[in-house]
């Protein structure tokens, strides 16, 4: 499962609906046109959806995607359950650490599933029990209006200490842009996440293939 995840988390893409919407698309266009600029991983994070909307969107995300990469639903297990009940082609799970414990979801969905779990602190990191998640998402590294009521950025400086703690592969979050991915990669991570650096793109696609031919050009740590 691993390695599978690795190569999920270069260029991974947070859907936002209203950031979509505020540029004329829906969220599945804008997953289509990232999904062929070269994004590795969509997170569907419905923050404003209902329980019912949001299945509807995982599956028209889904059926789009098929298998050209992971599908995840955020916070919502049972959304990710029932859309997996249904036939779709879903990942996993991706859940904050306010939402169910990491313990229980894994037992929930499964050992083939695909767990990521949002983490700020190194304590966060040492509380996380071998077995249960595959991939940390580690931030804010930048300051984001995405995010209300995420904290300031803490900085790359503060990322590329941090990184060196998680105990399973880790993407950065918050506030990126092409010109950081370089020192993500340097400093360990196995990828950056998005949100308005894709979904706030007038061309979604160009957004994606930049993020993906900048994390590409530049060396894995030895
Ligand atoms: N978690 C920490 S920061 C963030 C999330 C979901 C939002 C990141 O959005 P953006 O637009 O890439 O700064």
């Amino acid at each position: 499962m691993r390695q599978r995840v690795v190569d999920a988390l270069p260029v991974y893409l947070v859907t936002d609906d209203g950031l979509c919407a505020a540029e004329g698309r829906t969220v599945v266009d804008t997953v289509r046109a990232a999904v062929d600029g070269g994004v590795t991983c969509v997170q569907l994070r419905g923050k404003t959806l209902s329980a019912r909307e949001l299945l509807q969107q995982t599956l028209e995300v889904a059926a789009a995607v098929g298998d050209r990469v992971p599908v995840l639903v955020n916070d919502r297990v049972d959304v990710y359950l029932t859309a997996r009940e249904a036939g779709a082609a879903v990942a996993g799970v991706h859940i904050g650490q306010s939402d169910l414990p990491v313990e229980l979801t894994r037992a929930v969905i499964g050992p083939d599933a695909i767990l990521g779990l949002s983490a700020a602190t190194p304590q966060q990191l040492a509380n996380i029990t071998p077995g249960t998640v595959d991939y940390v998402g580690i931030g804010p590294v930048h300051s984001t209006a995405t995010k209300p009521d995420a904290p300031t950025g803490r900085g790359l400086e503060w990322a590329a200490g941090i990184v060196t703690e998680a105990p399973v592969p880790a993407v950065a979050i918050g506030g990126l842009r092409a010109a950081d991915l370089e020192a993500l990669k340097a400093a360990g991570f196995a990828g950056a996440a998005v949100v308005s650096a894709i979904c706030s793109a007038t061309d979604p696609e160009a957004a994606a293939r930049a993020l993906a031919e900048r994390w590409a050009a530049h060396p894995a740590p030895a």
